[in-house]
């Protein structure tokens, strides 16, 4: 079988064409994830279904040739192990319960044992990688430990997430544990998912974007940092660090040994190139840009192909797909990727 082009970008390779896949991919603009996910009531009861998880992990791959797959799962499944009630609620989001707002709760935290607590993500890689059948590279995911915090101390999803920030300032000693316990969980998490199959991991940082540069670097980024490079010790696979605020917060990024960044659509192409050096950088077209024409989406393609310049580079969103974008214009997203020269 010819090399996978992701694969040959985050290995320093020239790849057979610019790889490209889409965060959140499997979702709901498709309309067969919207089938599956109607046999399931409830959202939790499909992440724990690792037959259906595995069948929304091809769906992407089957309908728009994309060079990667991501697992079908939630960066919230860990947090159940640990006590924390967790559900999905319609157009909400989700709601979690018996949070780590407390240093009792915080310093009681269980051991993470991902064969024991989530044994149906492992399945759900088994059963992909089983489907794929070396067809594309499975991505394996986490939260980074910061995002996790957030709903394991807000509860709920949100855009601030204020009561997280403020243990960060009231007692800076408690928010360092929990992001200790929660980085130690994240580790071995990532490690069990490449051990089951997982051929790229990606860490997700969704919430950088609410700090200063000085108080990401000094007190969220040794945690992520630690994260990548356990990860990358234990694990020997490529970690991917996507950051929604890498472009405001670039030193701290370009620190990491992460061995890709994925950036926001905040910074231009050969800004970004010149923060990060040489290393690959996924990403990084506005998700809005898909509400837009198959035409516009070429356009707004090429405009950052132009500005990398023949970097390494891997195609993708700077957030996640949004649920309204039609088919034709994710399809057209790929194509117009697959069209830039190398
Ligand atoms: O296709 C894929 O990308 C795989 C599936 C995937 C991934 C990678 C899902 C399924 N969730 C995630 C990661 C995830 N989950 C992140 C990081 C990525 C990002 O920044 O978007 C975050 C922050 C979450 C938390 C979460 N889960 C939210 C956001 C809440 C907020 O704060 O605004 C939501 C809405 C969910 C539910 C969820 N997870 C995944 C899907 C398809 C859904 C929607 C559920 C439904 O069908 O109603």
């Amino acid at each position: 079988m010819p090399e996978s082009p992701f694969l040959a970008v985050l290995s320093g390779r020239k790849p057979s064409r610019v790889p490209v896949w889409i965060m959140r991919q499997a979702g709901r603009y498709l309309p067969q994830y919207r089938a599956l996910r109607a046999d399931f009531p409830r959202f939790t009861d499909f992440l724990a279904a690792p037959e259906a998880a595995a069948e929304a992990t091809m769906q992407p791959v089957d309908a728009l040739d994309v060079d990667a797959a991501i697992l079908f799962s939630d960066i919230l499944v860990v947090l159940p192990p640990l006590g924390l009630t967790l559900e999905y609620r319609e157009g909400e989001g989700p709601r979690l319960g018996n949070l780590l707002d407390s240093e009792d709760r915080i310093r009681q935290i269980p051991r993470f044992d991902p064969s024991r607590d989530v044994p149906f993500v492992l399945e759900a890689i088994h059963l992909a990688r089983k489907a794929l059948a070396g067809r594309v590279p499975l991505i394996g995911f986490a939260a980074a430990p910061w995002t996790l915090s957030c709903y394991a101390v807000d509860g709920r999803g949100g855009k601030d997430f204020l009561r997280t920030r403020s243990l960060l300032h009231r007692e800076p000693a408690l928010f360092d544990l929990l992001l200790e316990r929660l980085s130690d969980l994240t580790i071995e998490y990532l490690c069990a998912q490449a051990e089951a199959g997982a051929e790229v991991l990606q860490l997700f940082e969704s919430w950088a974007l609410l700090f200063d540069p000085d108080t990401y670097a000094h007190r969220i980024l040794p945690h992520t940092a630690r994260v990548i490079s356990e990860v990358k010790a234990r694990a020997k696979v490529p970690v991917i660090l996507y950051g929604n605020g890498a472009s405001l917060l670039t030193t701290p990024f370009a620190s990491t040994q992460a061995d890709a960044l994925g950036i926001d659509w905040r910074i231009p192409m050969h800004q970004a190139r010149q923060a990060f050096g040489d290393r690959p950088l996924q990403g990084n077209l506005d998700p809005a840009a898909l509400l837009g024409t198959p035409e516009s989406i070429a356009l707004a393609v090429a405009k950052i192909a132009r500005e990398n310049a023949g970097g390494p580079w891997i195609g993708n969103l700077g957030h996640g797909i949004s649920p309204n974008v039609p088919v034709a214009n994710a399809q057209a997203f790929v194509n117009a990727v697959h069209a830039q020269p190398l």
